[in-house]
């Protein structure tokens, strides 16, 4: 378990006997994409922030921590892996998430404090085959193993909020990206391969089906929206998306178009990568978020792609200048 504070903001803390305290948090998937954005902005609102990670004493880290808010994002994260690994997807995934909501309410009952909030991360993945727009009310058709498993963590939360009247909101994000964004994730992985093109370390790119579309924002503006979930009077689900949906192939046209390449020269179709299911057509209708939490997200698609290909450019510079020196194979690819 690790820890960090930072210097208490005023939106952040709550007076005990005359004295401030900052706000405490909990969260699980710290390490990720999303953890890393979300301790960033809850520090530099003055909370002081924890990392859950051992799942077998979930129920004594919440009694020392004392949380005011827990963020559950650990999760084996990956769709296509998933297939590969079912049961230690939905271990994670699902149950992880029901874990973790049977300690907080324990917690609750043994110590008679009056609430926690917790955020369940659910996933767009959760509509799977269900036509765009997708909403709050749009019933779910998972198409993965781990979309399955996070509706069922979706309906874990719901239930301990209606049983036990936890303070408990499902936050169903469509995809976010950054230049944080694991490597194996198609966005991040066309960057990544873009930035070794253009210094000269690759010139092949191997995809999958590039018809499938999605609803892609950026992380940092969706870590805002979990934390403004948990500022509410009363615990609800919320749909968090840009509302523009672009294919992977529009992706890759802006990616190396950006660097005046052009993908066709470069990219190189592989069945290895077409899933036994595919979720075809993802567009978030994100009007309750945007009306009762007044978010709206900043940044845009174009800004979006842009912003990874730069920082990836970069960092194959870096990659260059150690493969020129002999300390790395250029074929070492991500
Ligand atoms: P990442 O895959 O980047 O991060 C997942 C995190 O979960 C990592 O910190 C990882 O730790 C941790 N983790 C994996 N397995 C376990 C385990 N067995 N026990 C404890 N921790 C584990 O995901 P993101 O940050 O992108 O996403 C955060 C959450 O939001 C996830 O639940 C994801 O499913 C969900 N989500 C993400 C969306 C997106 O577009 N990014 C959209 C909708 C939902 P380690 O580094 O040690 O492996
Ligand atoms: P997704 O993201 O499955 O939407 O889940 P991913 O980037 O893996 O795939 C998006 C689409 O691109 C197609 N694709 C490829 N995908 C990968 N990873 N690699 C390839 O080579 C490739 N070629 C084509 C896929 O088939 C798919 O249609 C992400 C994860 O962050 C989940 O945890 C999260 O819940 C959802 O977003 C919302």
């Amino acid at each position: 378990m690790a820890s960090e504070t930072n210097q208490p903001g005023s939106d952040s803390t709550t007076p005990v006997n005359g004295e401030i305290k900052p706000k405490i948090a909990l969260i699980t998937g710290i390490t990720g994409q999303d953890g890393s954005y979300l301790t960033e902005f809850l520090l530099d609102k003055g909370y002081e922030v924890h990392d859950l990670s051992d799942a077998s004493s979930l129920r004594r880290w919440l009694d020392t921590i004392n949380p005011d808010e827990v963020y559950n994002l650990a999760a084996q994260s990956h769709v296509a892996v998933s297939f590969e690994i079912p049961d230690y997807t939905a271990d994670v995934v699902a149950t992880g998430a029901l874990r973790l909501l049977e300690a907080v309410r324990s917690h609750i009952a043994a110590t008679g404090r009056s609430q926690i909030k917790y955020y369940q991360a659910g996933s767009s993945e959760m509509f799977g085959s269900t036509p765009p727009p997708q909403s709050e009310t749009t019933p779910f058709h998972p198409r993965s193993p781990y979309a399955a498993s996070k509706c069922a963590a979706h309906w874990y939360t719901v239930n301990y909020r209606e049983a036990y009247g936890l303070y408990a909101c499902n936050g169903i994000l469509f995809n976010h990206e950054s230049p944080r964004r694991g490597e194996n994730f198609v966005t991040r992985k066309i960057t990544r391969a873009v930035g070794r093109i253009k210094v000269g370390l690759q010139n092949k790119l191997f995809l999958g089906n590039l018809q499938a579309s999605r609803d892609w924002g950026f992380a940092g503006d969706y870590v805002e929206a979990m934390w403004m979930m948990l500022q509410q009077e009363k615990p609800d689900d919320y749909v968090v998306a840009t509302e523009e949906s672009h294919t992977v192939e529009e992706f890759l046209e802006v990616a190396f178009g950006y660097v005046g390449l052009n993908w066709k020269d470069h990219v190189v179709i592989d069945k290895r990568y077409f899933r036994p299911a595919e979720v075809d057509n993802l567009k978030g209708d994100s009007s309750k978020t945007r009306k009762v939490l007044g978010w709206k997200p900043k940044v845009g698609f174009e800004q979006l792609v842009k912003m990874m290909v730069e920082e990836d450019i970069d960092l194959a510079k870096r990659e260059k200048v150690l493969v020129d020196a002999g300390f790395m194979d250029a074929q070492q690819q991500p």
